[in-house]
């Protein structure tokens, strides 16, 4: 370590002096890691010890990949990569809003593990600027590793963001190493360690302009509920360490009730659409309700009633479905007004019911944003004892402002891949769905039903929407403990 610190102060990539930074902030300490290029010897040293930061913390970091946050550390990584034979993936820094095809290049597979390389690191911002893109493409970012940690607080932000950071050199160290070689006198040293304590820089926003969702935890969330069945499912979640709900879009109901049988340990709903079954009979509700108490998750008949009250008091208990018998939880458009709430709250508030109300789609070109999301957050305030929440895309992104945290949100369109089918539904993934997007539950049909193993693929979807809470949980502070250990 001290060859590397005598080198990196040689070719002057760290100096001292009184340096303006670009935040108009006095430095006594001048960092340049790009001229690192220009001494291959070292920028090989460098990938050669780089990874031993990492295996030599506890526990040690496992990655399948690494990826390096443009630009200064390109040629890091490239060296890293080389040096240990480890697959590289690059972030392509000019793509502006991240989420769409081409943010991440390389080869991976989604819920591989990738460790992000740094050459230095102050507040931690840009390692978060680039685990966002690779998390939006389903990959894990447990740690980070970095040539130099300036130690202003970059440790902390990033550990708030479940990123663990390893440096091969601190600041205070490398100016402590320069100055028992007499390279710096001792007061250069106290003005610099005074500059680290002095300086804590902090990333509050952390990228997320979150306005709507929720920051507590579903526990507290629970005991907020009004609604009876609304605040089974916060326990239910809590309990079962799970917020993935099944859309089971099968072909028969034979099929479904085989499917909520082998998937129901990994969900707290299970979603139908009943009129798509063409073995239906009516003892389906008791069948299905027997398998949903053996694995203790609660059903939805994503119905989405549309007309007007009178009408979907009729359509809810009667025809041929009898929903009201069997589905804990119903939705409807707003459409038509709120008179449809009350219409269908006639009906299921007796039985113990929940209501979600469509606040947004995950169709392209769908009408329901703005204004018609406000309205359905509104008629949801208004009638919170049936209300439970909402089927939403972006509730981070409500203009309407915090929603109370009693209601659910609930999101279709998602799969471990950004992207689409060719019928206009679109996808993004877990992560960004629950931490980026401040919803609470993952829907996921084909993601699931189509996997040549679903028990095994809403375990994964169940393992990263929990873990993209639990990332969030660590911004929480009244978060239980039990609701995180996993
Ligand atoms: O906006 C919406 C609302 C819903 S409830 N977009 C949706 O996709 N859904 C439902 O979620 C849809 O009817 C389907 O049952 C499920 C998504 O299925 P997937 O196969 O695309 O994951």
């Amino acid at each position: 370590m001290e060859s590397l610190i005598l080198q990196l102060h040689d070719i002057s990539a760290v100096k001292f002096d009184n340096f303006k930074l670009k935040s108009g902030i006095a430095s006594p300490v001048y960092i340049d890691l790009r001229l690192i290029v220009s001494y291959p010897k070292l920028l090989s040293q460098i990938s050669q010890t780089l990874i031993s930061a990492v295996g030599s913390a506890s526990p040690p970091a496992s990655f399948d990949v690494i990826c390096g946050v443009p630009y200064t550390a390109l040629p890091i990584a490239t060296g890293v990569s080389i040096a240990n034979n480890i697959p590289m993936l690059m972030r392509r820094k000019e793509v502006k809003s991240y989420g769409t095809g081409k943010a991440i290049e390389g080869v991976f597979r989604p819920s591989q593990t990738c460790l992000v390389i740094e050459d230095l690191v102050t507040s931690g911002a840009s390692v978060l600027e680039t685990a966002a893109p690779l998390r939006d493409f389903g990959l894990k970012v447990t740690d980070a590793v970095v040539l130099i940690d300036r130690e202003q607080g970059g440790r902390e932000n990033l550990a708030e963001n479940g990123i663990r950071l390893h440096s091969l050199l601190k600041l205070s160290e490398m100016v402590g190493v320069l100055r028992r070689l007499g390279k710096v006198e001792k007061e250069t040293e106290n003005m610099v360690l005074k500059f680290i304590r002095d300086n804590k820089v902090s990333v509050p926003n952390l990228g997320k302009e979150r306005v709507g969702g929720s920051h507590m935890a579903y526990g507290e969330r629970a005991k907020l509920a009004k609604n009876e069945t609304g605040r089974r499912l916060f326990e239910i979640m809590v309990n079962k360490k799970t917020n993935l709900c099944l859309a089971a879009d099968v072909g028969t109901a034979a099929e479904l009730l085989d499917l909520a049988d082998k998937v129901g340990p990994e969900i707290c709903l299970l979603k139908t659409h009943v009129d798509i079954l063409p073995d239906f009979t009516p003892d389906f509700g008791t069948k299905l309700r027997s398998i949903a108490d053996k694995h203790n998750f609660l059903i939805f008949e994503d119905r989405k009633f549309a007309d007007i009250g009178n009408t979907v008091t009729m359509q809810y208990e009667g025809g041929v479905y009898h929903i009201l018998d069997w589905a804990d939880i119903v939705n409807a458009h707003i459409i038509s007004g709120p008179g449809i709430v009350d219409g269908l709250k006639l009906k299921g508030l007796p039985r113990g019911r929940g209501l979600l109300l469509l606040a947004e789609m995950s169709s392209a070109g769908n009408l329901a944003r703005g204004d018609y999301t406000a309205a359905a957050a509104k008629i949801a305030e208004d009638h919170s004892d049936f209300v439970i929440g909402f089927i939403s895309v972006n509730p981070a992104s409500w203009k309407c402002g915090l929603v109370n945290p009693a209601l659910i949100h609930a999101t279709p369109g998602v799969q471990m891949v950004i992207g689409g089918d060719a019928l206009g539904q679109q996808y993004n993934t877990p992560y960004s769905v629950i931490y980026d997007r401040g919803s609470d539950i993952i829907i996921v049909g084909r993601g699931i039903t189509k996997a040549a193993n679903p028990r095994e693929a809403a375990c994964e979807y169940r393992c990263q929407g929990w873990n993209a809470y639990l990332a969030n949980a660590h911004e929480i502070n009244s978060t239980k403990k039990e609701d995180l250990d996993w």
